[in-house]
Formats: structure tokens, C-alpha cells, sequence
């Protein structure tokens, strides 16, 4: 450790240096240069770890398939910085998911770049430098300085932890001023400096897709991940159900609370709003106020998925009788979304059509609303040109699984919607929504609103459904919510 920090590279521009102060910004007085002085020296030398993060090797081949794919172009892909939520606090920081996916790097402001040459190119991290006792950084900034905000990988150990060459990000803008008239990719909409430094072009958009389309098939890695975050997931739907004697008269919130707790103890987040909407509400589709009425009698629509430290999601959805036993009519309503979603399922193989699922299901929601009285006639409801079920089904009931809720979502549409192959991980999630006004209902359902949602891996052979832990038949969600109550549960202090 240097005795005279402050004369240490100054990554910190905007916090000037005199004789006898530093400006630190904001409201904040300037500080004696002395203190500074004092606060960076006399600490123990830092040792960078030798630690490996664990997806590193598959994290090298998606670089090399990028590569492979679009060669001779400079690709620039940045993570962003941390969003403002007001003055001086950011909201929590979550990396760019193209970013993500070809690095693991979890740290703001970083910039991935791959410079074309022989076989799949060359990758390099660009990395802030380190904010540590080095640097007056350390503690006159409060958002990078290392006694705010804790330690920073840094240039050197993000090279060992992501194994990949890495550089200091102050000098990024001046290497990508020396790229000359190669052609440039950039993923934009991250980091406005990048923005603003590279000149916006066509091959910008296929980069985007390129990823979007990379990332429709899941390497090993990833379905482990997967895995994990349904795991948890299934454990927060348990934690929910035990606490729901203590959420009746009280709001969803409870329950989003609850299931939250899960996400962030076990994982990273949730990988979305948690939807907890009990009664009527489960007919609003993005219903993540979560501040009404739980109460006995209601079905409870959950719709919540835990974000895993590798921060890929699940995506799962029961709709759980709040006293623990469905009514004829809500049981009515329910069998038949379950006998919807049974056809989905079974339409998901390697070869189909993206759309296969959502055609089967919507098929068995249409017959099943004119069995309920509800429309005349299943096969005109279902031609292209009417689609009158939809005022009940109101969504599609496919979309695809990973690093994001809604993943691959910059894929071209022919592809996202083309044919399904081994490795793709995609939701099967019919409902049905009655909404409590709706006269054109019978007014036993009117109110009841039931989704299920499962998380389905294309595989070789045909599918599987990794989140199949959690019970979908009435009598084994009645089982399991009973077998959940017998068990000991935490008192939530909610008097
Ligand atoms: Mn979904």
C-alpha cells in the first residue's frame, strides 16, 4: 500500500485535488486532504483471489459462437450503469442480459469487446479500475469509493474470475479510437457514453437478434440454473401457503412478502413483479399492487418466479383455493385450464411449431367455454378472422424462459416463432378471466380467474416439465396445501 495515495492514478476526475482539500460533490463539504491521506493509507494489502466463477468455460464457448457468427465485426456489448432512483440512490443493479450471458460479470459499467481474428476473435473485459485505498476514490466517492460501497473485483482478479483477457475501462474509449474503419456492432439502449462514441449502424440490430437467437437454446449450465431458480421457487409457493392463515384479512402483500423473502435469501431476486391476487383480481393480468383482500373463500392467483444467484428465472403460476378446498365452480373453471394446459404440454416436442402449445390449449379452452354456456361455438370462436374466446383467454400462453422473464425477446420473429428444438425452455400458461362485471358469464364464475403455469425444456425426445414438484391437480393441490399446514410455520408477527 502506497504511503502517498493521493498522487495514485486519479480514476476520479470530478473530485478535484488542492494542497489542502478534496471536493467530494454534491452538499458534501470539501475534506481535508489530510483526513483523505489519513483514511487511505495504513490498511493491509489486498489479495486478489484465485476463485473461478462457475460458468466461465460456457460463458468462452457463447463468445466464440457470437464470433462464429457474425465474423469480421467489432462487437461491443455493454452491461449499463446503475439506474438513478432519486439524487444520490441507485435503484439495485442488475447486468445487461446479453452482457451477462457472454461474461457472468455482475459489475456495472463494464464493457465487453470482440475484436475479429483468427478463429473466433478476441474478447476483452473492459473494467473500471479499482476504488480501493489506492485511490482518494476510496473515500471520497460514495458510489464507486471501496469503503462505501465495498470491494470491486477490478482489472486484475476479473481476469482470473471470468477468465478472460480484461483492461482498464478509462481506456476503453481510446481503444475503440484506434479500431480504425473496422465495422462496429454495439448493443445500444445500456451505456450512454457508447452510445454517443460509436455511430449507430444496420449491423446493430442483427448483433441484438443474433444474441436473442443464441440464447433460444439453453447449454448445460443454464438448464442447471434453471433448475435451481424452479427449486427455490417451489420452496417460496410452500412458504406462501403456510403463511396464508396469517394473510386472510390481511392484503396480498403477505403473500408477495413472503415469497419475496424467498427469492432474496435463495437467489439473487425475483425475476419479476410477484402477481399475488386473490379473488377478482386474478382477472387483471398485471395485477402487482398487490393491496387487496385476502380472504377465505377466493382463489389465490400466484404468479412469482425466484431470480437464481446466476440470475436465471422461473416463471411459475398456481391458482390455490385461500381455505385450502376449491368450490364446485372455481373446481369446474380450474379442470378445465389444467385439461388446457395437459394439451399444451403434450404439444411441446423438438420439430413443432412455437405456436403448437398455445393452438392446443386455446383448442380445450374454447370447447370448454361453450360446455360452461359461456360462448356458442368452439370452432367459429376459433377461426382467425373471430377469436371471440379471447375475451376470456386474453393472452397467449407461450413465451420463452431464462436469463429474462419474456428471454430471447430480440430474436427475428420467424425464428422465435419458428420450430422448437432441444435446449429451448418456454412457459405453457393458459388461464381464464371472468371478470367480476362481465354479464356475458354465468354469475357463478364471474370473479374467478385461474392461470397455470409450467416451465417446459424442449428436449431430444420431447419435453420435460422442470417445474413439475409443484402439485397442478385440484386433489393434490388440496393434499399438498393440507400437508403444508400441518407442518410448523413461522409466525409472521402479523397481529
Ligand atoms: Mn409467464
Amino acid at each position: 500500500m502506497s504511503d502517498n495515495p493521493v498522487t495514485e492514478p486519479d480514476v476520479s476526475a470530478e473530485h478535484p485535488i488542492s494542497e489542502h482539500w478534496v471536493w467530494a460533490g454534491g452538499h458534501r463539504p470539501p475534506v481535508p486532504r489530510a483526513l483523505v491521506e489519513a483514511m487511505t493509507s495504513g490498511w493491509a494489502p489486498s489479495v486478489p483471489s484465485r476463485d473461478v466463477h462457475p460458468g466461465a468455460t460456457y460463458a468462452a464457448s457463447r463468445r466464440a459462437a457470437l464470433a462464429a457468427t457474425m465474423p469480421g465485426l467489432t462487437l461491443v456489448v455493454p452491461t449499463g450503469s446503475a439506474k438513478v432512483r432519486a439524487n444520490d440512490t441507485d435503484y439495485r443493479f442488475r447486468p445487461g442480459t446479453d452482457f451477462f450471458y457472454l461474461t457472468g460479470c455482475v459489475e456495472p459499467d463494464c464493457v465487453l469487446v470482440i475484436t475479429p481474428g483468427a478463429g473466433t476473435g478476441h474478447a476483452t473485459l473492459y473494467v473500471p479500475e479499482r476504488r480501493d485505498a489506492r485511490t482518494h476514490a476510496f473515500f471520497t466517492d460514495a458510489r464507486y469509493g471501496e469503503l462505501w460501497v465495498g470491494a470491486r473485483r477490478g482489472v486484475i482478479e476479473a481476469a482470473q474470475y471470468y477468465q478472460i483477457e480484461t483492461a482498464p475501462l478509462e481506456d476503453l474509449a481510446k481503444h475503440l479510437g484506434e479500431l480504425g474503419d473496422t465495422t462496429i456492432a454495439v448493443v445500444r439502449g445500456f451505456d450512454a457514453t457508447i452510445d454517443a462514441a460509436l455511430e449507430p449502424s444496420d449491423h446493430d440490430d442483427r448483433l441484438v437478434a443474433t444474441l436473442g437467437e443464441l440464447r433460444l437454446v439453453k447449454d448445460e449450465f443454464e438448464q442447471r440454473q434453471l433448475e435451481v431458480a424452479i427449486a427455490h421457487t417451489v420452496e417460496g409457493f410452500g412458504d406462501v401457503v403456510r403463511a396464508l392463515p396469517q394473510a386472510k384479512g390481511r392484503s396480498e402483500r403477505v403473500i408477495e412478502g413472503v415469497f419475496n423473502l424467498r427469492a432474496r435469501v435463495e437467489g439473487n431476486d425475483v425475476g419479476y413483479d410477484t402477481i399475488a391476487a386473490s379473488g377478482a383480481n386474478a382477472t387483471v393480468l398485471h395485477w402487482t399492487r398487490n393491496d387487496g383482500a385476502v380472504r377465505d373463500g377466493e382463489l389465490l392467483l400466484l404468479d412469482a418466479g425466484v431470480e437464481c444467484d446466476q440470475l436465471y428465472t422461473a416463471d411459475v403460476t398456481r391458482t390455490l383455493p385461500i381455505n385450502g378446498v376449491f368450490s364446485p365452480a372455481q373446481r369446474r373453471v380450474y379442470e378445465l385450464v389444467l385439461a388446457a394446459q395437459d394439451a399444451g404440454i403434450a404439444a411441446v416436442a423438438p420439430g413443432v411449431p412455437f405456436s403448437a402449445a398455445h393452438d392446443a390449449a386455446v383448442r380445450v379452452l374454447a370447447y370448454g367455454l361453450a360446455e360452461l354456456g359461456i360462448i356458442d361455438d368452439p370452432e367459429a370462436s376459433l377461426r382467425p378472422d373471430r377469436q371471440t374466446h379471447r375475451r376470456y383467454t386474453l393472452h397467449g400462453v407461450s413465451h420463452m424462459l431464462g436469463l429474462d422473464v419474456h428471454d430471447c425477446a430480440n430474436a427475428r420473429n420467424d425464428v422465435y416463432r419458428g420450430e422448437l428444438h432441444a435446449g429451448y425452455v418456454l412457459t405453457v400458461e393458459p388461464g381464464l378471466y371472468f371478470q367480476k362485471n362481465d354479464l356475458t358469464v354465468p354469475e357463478e364464475y364471474r370473479g374467478i380467474g385461474v392461470r397455470i403455469e409450467d416451465d417446459i425444456l424442449v428436449t431430444e425426445t420431447g419435453s420435460r416439465n422442470l417445474s413439475a414438484a409443484l402439485p397442478r391437480e385440484p386433489d393434490a393441490i388440496e393434499a399438498w396445501m393440507a400437508e403444508q399446514w400441518r407442518r410448523a410455520t413461522p409466525d409472521l408477527g402479523l397481529h
